[in-house]
């Protein structure tokens, strides 16, 4: 059995930030498939045996079990010694952009590529309004990265993978991406990091 069992599925942009960073520091891992298009964080017996709030990311690690994607990728960049802050104030720093991608970066995205994308529910108030506040996410986003090639101590850090989570995805979502110039400048520059996978490579999708 690997060290690492990453409970993921190629569509959550939240368990790729933990999948890339396992890939990207050389880790033996392995993806362990969750039928989420299938209920299968809804259930009770999942949310006993695995997590009790019900979402991916899961990572399994010397006998525990570590949720939410932010403390999975400190925790990796902790045990490996890389991606990680090289002080205290890069860590607050660090922290500051994952609380903000969590909140409104990865959120705001997410959930309008869910049922606009995924769930095909077409548009409504609901998709106007959540692709309005991600547009104002990415607008921030994309000012910072005007000033510097990553959002921390100008190299890529774990707040550079939480951010990116959703970025790769193919889907349309309708808000227009390739105005970002930065985040568009700054996505090649993971891409051409060693190792870098796409989602949709790194996590396995349901058959069909
Ligand atoms: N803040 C969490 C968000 C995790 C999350 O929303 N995961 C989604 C998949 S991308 C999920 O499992 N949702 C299940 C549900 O809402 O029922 C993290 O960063 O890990």
């Amino acid at each position: 059995m690997s060290e690492y069992r990453l409970h993921c599925f190629a569509e959550s942009g939240n368990a790729y930030k933990a999948a890339l960073m396992l890939e990207l520091t050389g880790q033996d891992w392995q993806p362990v498939f969750v039928d989420f298009f299938h209920g299968q964080t809804r259930g009770e017996d999942w949310r006993e045996a695995v997590n009790e709030q019900g979402e991916v990311p899961v990572l399994e690690h010397a006998g525990e079990k570590l949720t939410q994607s932010a403390l999975i990728l400190e925790y990796l960049a902790e045990r490996t010694g890389q991606y990680g802050p090289r002080d205290d104030a890069e860590r607050r720093e660090i922290w500051r952009w994952m609380l903000f991608d969590n909140h409104k970066f990865t959120s705001y995205y997410a959930a309008l590529r869910f049922i606009f994308c995924l769930k095909k529910m077409g548009e409504s108030d609901i998709t106007r309004f959540l692709r309005e506040r991600a547009r104002a996410a990415y607008q921030i986003v994309d000012a910072h990265l005007a000033k510097q090639p990553f959002m921390v101590g100008g190299r890529l850090t774990i707040a550079d993978l939480s951010l990116a989570g959703y970025v790769f995805m193919p889907e349309d979502t309708g808000l227009e991406v390739t105005e970002f110039t930065h985040i568009e400048a700054w996505k090649k520059r993971i891409q051409a990091v060693p190792g870098w996978k796409h989602p949709y490579e790194l996590m396995p999708r349901a058959a069909g």
